[in-house]
């Protein structure tokens, strides 16, 4: 059976994006395949954060919020990052595997350290070695991975083939990017050019999982629109990012495409198509936010599979760390 690996940043509360564009698709994979999910403090780390308690509270409800949308721990794999050692053991060897050269062409740097690039963490300029090592130390060949993180695998399979032809083995084995379907990339509400993002300064650019029903009514209705009516094809979509996106994820959610949704809804209002997509919405993510409320009721419970998952996982990857740290040559004594 294939081992699937993939991780999501605590840097703040999931919204409809991270559900749509991975935590289904998670959820989807454990029937046919073995998984280790994992909820990356280190990378978290890389961009500013809050000391003071807030990483473990946020690590803690991103693990309460895939336990709520259907992650099963029990037969699958659920830790937090930095509570297994291999993944930073193993990220200080790829540090010195990879090159510079290739670290300058990940197009995720640049967009995220902007213009002041001099400032940016030395952390989240090696970010992509860290994400190999969290994919290889568990010898996992399948990653559920967006387009934006393409790049990044690449890279980590050019870490593994130099590891491998430095060191004279076929140690770590090559990744494939686990395409599941058309993976929607949700788009802000405020901003359909804009990604969906837990870090964005808006609170209305976003759905998030843990939003009540009024909250995602009034934010779908204010979601900004054009002053057209919908479509009846989907090509009327082009150049109409807003329109696109709201009838991408009215699709996402209904597992259709966007002409079906337009066969439905073409020719209408945004106001009435709005008000069902909201009731969607609503209708999906209710139950959701409802369970996730339940799980941090009794947070030693989360912080309790955590722990379990962080044995589980360390039991995998020591090993094959340990491996790797034999075939670099480090004295053993
Ligand atoms: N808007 C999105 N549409 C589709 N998929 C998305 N993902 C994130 N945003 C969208 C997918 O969710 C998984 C976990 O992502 P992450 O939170 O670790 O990192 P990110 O992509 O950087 O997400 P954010 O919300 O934009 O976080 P911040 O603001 O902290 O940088 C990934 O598989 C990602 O593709």
């Amino acid at each position: 059976m294939q081992r699937v690996f993939s991780g999501v940043q605590p840097t703040g509360i999931a919204h409809l994006g991270n559900y749509l564009g991975a935590f289904r698709n998670w959820v989807a994979l454990q029937a046919s395949h073995e998984c280790i999910y994992c909820v990356v403090d280190l990378h978290a780390i890389t961009e500013n954060w809050q000391t003071g308690g807030t990483l473990a509270q946020q690590t803690r409800e991103m693990a309460a919020m895939l336990l709520a949308c259907g992650i099963d721990a029990q037969k699958h794999i659920l830790f937090a990052q930095s509570s297994v050692r291999a993944h930073a053991q193993l990220a200080w060897i790829f540090n010195c595997v990879a090159r510079i050269g290739w670290l300058n062409r990940m197009t995720q740097f640049k967009d995220k350290a902007g213009k002041n690039r001099e400032n940016a963490s030395s952390g989240l300029y090696v970010y992509p070695n860290l994400m190999a090592a969290d994919i290889l130390a568990y010898h996992a060949t399948g990653v559920p991975v967006g387009e934006d993180q393409r790049q990044h695998l690449e890279l980590a399979n050019d870490i593994a083939q130099k590891f491998n032809h430095d060191c004279g083995t076929e140690f770590f084995p090559r990744i494939e990017p686990l395409i599941m379907g058309p993976a929607p990339r949700v788009m802000s509400l405020r901003d359909g050019t804009k990604k969906m993002s837990k870090s964005d300064a808006s609170d209305q650019s976003r759905i998030n999982l843990t939003d009540d029903p009024d909250t995602i009514a009034l934010k779908i209705r204010r979601a900004k629109t054009d002053p057209e009516p919908l479509p009846s094809e989907a090509r009327g979509l082009e150049h109409r990012p807003e329109a696109r996106n709201l009838v991408g994820i009215y699709a996402a959610l209904e597992s259709v495409d966007h002409a079906a949704v337009l066969r439905e809804h073409g020719g209408k209002g945004f106001g009435t198509f709005k008000d069902t997509l909201a009731a969607l919405l609503i209708d999906k993510l209710r139950p959701i936010a409802a369970e996730a409320r339940r799980l941090l009721d009794d947070p030693s419970s989360v912080d309790a599979v955590l722990r379990d998952g962080a044995q589980r996982a360390a039991a995998i990857a020591d090993p094959i760390v340990a491996e790797a740290e034999r075939l670099v040559g480090f004295l053993r004594p």
